[in-house]
């Protein structure tokens, strides 16, 4: 057994759920729709808006794009992105977010053994904690730092630096992120945190380097099993993401 795991802050978009391709952009278009607004992000073009984290930012800087002016822009995001945020409260109420396999297992396990959770997200407190509330009901959460508690977000690091705050806790130590994206990866390092980082079909080609471990999945036993696509510190990871598998990263990446 290595060295104490304190904690694991968990990503939500992306990482626990699978949000992005079939939550925010569909409730992004209809909130468009709703202001009879022309503008449609398909999957290929919600890819690359991924970049800015953050709903109303992703918007704002969509319609500079467009050309909508500055004066606007500061009345239409904030606007679209309310409407936007009350449509996606619908379709977490519709059950259209799922969580990621394996996640549950690896949250049950961790709290079995006592490591504090936590969950750093970009993402808007109204519909985190309805989420969080619906699709992970036994999951206490010692903390949940959003997207409304902080002034910069990923990547930068206040969302991590502000999760070890309110954890009580005086530094990285002892504590894992688990991102899937390259700019929530850039905000774990930035905080000085190891990170796990399991992509998705958005963020497989984000930049991920320096990251502890690369999975494209929680994993769970026999043809659940995650592929491992990097692991840089040979921490021998196989397929399934543990509390042990992660006390050894943490072992690793502090030698
Ligand atoms: C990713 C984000 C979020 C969502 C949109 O969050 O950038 O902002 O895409 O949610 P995470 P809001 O850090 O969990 O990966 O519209 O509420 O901002
Ligand atoms: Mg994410």
């Amino acid at each position: 057994m290595s060295g104490p795991l304190r904690g694991v802050v968990f990503d939500v978009d992306g990482t626990l759920v699978d949000s992005e391709r079939h939550g925010h952009r569909v409730a992004f278009n209809r909130a468009f729709e709703a202001f009879d607004l022309p503008y449609r992000w398909d999957e290929i073009t919600y890819g690359d808006l991924l970049h800015t984290t953050g709903g109303q930012r992703r918007i704002d800087g969509y319609l500079a794009a467009q050309g909508v002016p500055e004066s606007e822009r500061a009345e239409l995001a904030p606007a679209l992105h309310a409407c936007k945020t009350g449509i996606l409260e619908q379709l977490v109420d519709e059950g259209v977010i799922e969580v990621r396999p394996g996640a549950q297992s690896l949250l049950d396990e961790l709290a079995g053994e006592g490591v504090a959770l936590a969950v750093g997200t970009t993402g808007s407190r109204r519909w985190v904690e309805r989420l969080l509330r619906r699709m992970l009901p036994t999951v206490s959460w010692d903390v949940v730092v959003t997207g409304d508690d902080v002034t910069a977000r990923k990547p930068d690091p206040e969302v991590f630096t502000l999760a070890l705050r309110r954890l009580g806790l005086d530094g990285p130590a002892g504590v894992v992120v688990v991102e899937d994206s390259g700019e929530g990866l850039a905000a774990a390092r930035a905080a000085g945190l190891c990170c796990t980082v399991v992509v998705n079909s958005y963020t497989a080609g984000h930049d991920l380097i320096g990251a502890d471990l690369v999975v494209d999945g929680f994993g769970g036993p026999g043809p659940a099993a995650a592929a491992v696509l990097a692991d840089p510190w040979q921490s021998g990871a196989e397929g399934i993401l543990t509390a042990d598998l992660l006390r050894n990263l943490l072992r690793c990446a502090s030698k």
